[in-house]
């Protein structure tokens, strides 16, 4: 759903442009220095790109899912790092708050992850339960008017960044099921929290990842999203619906973006005396991206708007990241291809792309649990 075709599209124009004048001619220098500049943070801020999905009431700019999708597809035209930053506040570690949290919680959390004042991350992932996310191991006692947690969480995106947590802990030892599991919102500075060394990653420098160790963490009772113990492994289902859509956005900005490189590179690239984009066998490369590319967009569009209908789009999402994320795949590949050796070398950044498109077929869920996703639902479907 677009509410405003007019302001959107100079929202839109201004990401297109801001994408091009201050991320991509910074990209080399984020690879480098595994960060991202500070004073590229606090223009992002300036553009409200930290409260694009929170709700206009708590000082976002509460898009639509249609709307956040084309904002993505202009973000992600760059490396995918530079989205990242901002990407938890929008998507997996400020959604279980807006989606199931109490007003106190909102009101308490979403008008500072909004201006960027505080970063928030998603801690589902332990060292024992990733695509088996039920059987996560750490534990959340109640204590009076406090909960104490203990275990650890794995490859947790910004969690050196992050100042909360969307943490998913199990309150009932009895159950071991997804029953058992509440999410609580856990502040950085909560006594007995610590941050294992920054992970050294294939790709994607200047996003950062480690763990996140509770070590008898005390955090208030208030903080349980929603007020309610056993439903933090559904807030976390929702969570994922949402951040998988998002994604999939990405995966197509990128898709785009190499797409663009790939066409000119092949229009100037001259061998056996024409431009190589002249050879067939160059133009069947560029044809299976754009159509590839064309497609994800498609699909992540109309799962958008049925999101916005309010529609159960569990199945559409998984659909999207399957597709989206192994197409992007594909389509750095093809893209280092057409570049021959210069796709090889990293001055050209091409060889930076493919490896950072990896984690788009692993992250938020992998292929194979889309796949899971999407065939049980078929089959709940006709039972
Ligand atoms: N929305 C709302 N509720 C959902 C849901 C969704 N999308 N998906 C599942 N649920 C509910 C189910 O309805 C079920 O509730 P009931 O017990 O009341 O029926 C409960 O959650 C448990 O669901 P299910 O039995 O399907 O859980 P499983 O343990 O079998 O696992 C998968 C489900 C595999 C889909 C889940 O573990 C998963 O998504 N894994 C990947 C995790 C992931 O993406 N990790 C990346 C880390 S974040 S970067």
């Amino acid at each position: 759903m677009i509410r405003d075709q007019e302001i959107l599209d100079q929202l839109t124009d201004t990401l297109s442009r801001f994408v091009r004048e201050r991320l991509v001619p910074n990209e080399e220098r984020i690879a480098e220095d595994d960060a991202i500049p500070a004073e590229i943070v606090t223009e992002m801020k300036d553009l409200g790109l930290f409260g694009l999905s929170i709700p206009e009431e708590y000082g976002g700019l509460g898009l639509t899912m249609e709307e956040e999708v084309l904002c993505a597809f202009e973000i992600g035209q760059t490396s995918p790092a530079f989205r990242s930053i901002f990407g938890t506040n929008n998507g997996i570690g400020s959604q279980g708050i807006i989606i199931d949290g109490t007003p106190e919680q909102k009101a308490a959390y979403l008008p500072r992850l909004a201006t960027g004042e505080l970063i928030a991350s998603f801690a589902l992932t332990e060292p024992n339960a990733g695509s088996d996310a039920a059987s996560l191991r750490t534990t959340a006692r109640r204590d009076g008017d406090h909960y104490v947690i203990n275990g650890t969480k794995r490859f947790i995106t910004n969690a050196p960044e992050a100042s909360i947590f969307t943490l998913m802990a199990r309150t009932n030892p009895d159950d071991k099921s997804a029953g058992g599991i509440s999410a609580f919102i856990v502040e950085k500075d909560s006594p007995g929290l610590s941050l294992g060394k920054i992970d050294k990653k294939m790709g994607q420098k200047g996003a950062h990842t480690c763990d996140v160790i509770f070590e008898d963490c005390r955090v208030p009772a208030a903080n349980i999203i929603g007020g309610k113990e056993g439903q933090g492994f559904k807030t976390a289902m929702k969570v994922l619906d949402r951040g998988r859509l998002h994604i999939s956005a990405t995966c197509v900005g990128v898709s785009e973006r190499l797409i663009r490189d790939s066409v000119k590179y092949a229009a100037e690239r001259v061998q056996f005396g024409k431009p190589i984009g002249e050879f067939q066998l160059i133009q069947a490369m560029l044809a299976d991206s754009r159509a590839e590319a064309y497609a994800a967009r498609c699909m992540v569009l109309d799962a958008a708007r049925k999101k916005d209908e309010g529609r159960n789009v569990s199945t559409e999402a998984a659909c999207c990241k399957m597709f989206a994320s192994e197409a992007v795949g594909r389509i750095a590949d093809r893209a280092v291809q057409v570049h021959g050796g210069a796709g090889y070398i990293a001055d050209y950044g091409v060889e930076r792309f493919y490896r950072d498109v990896r984690l788009f077929r692993i992250y938020e869920g992998t292929t194979q649990i889309q796949q899971l996703v999407i065939a049980r639902n078929m089959l709940k479907d006709i039972a």
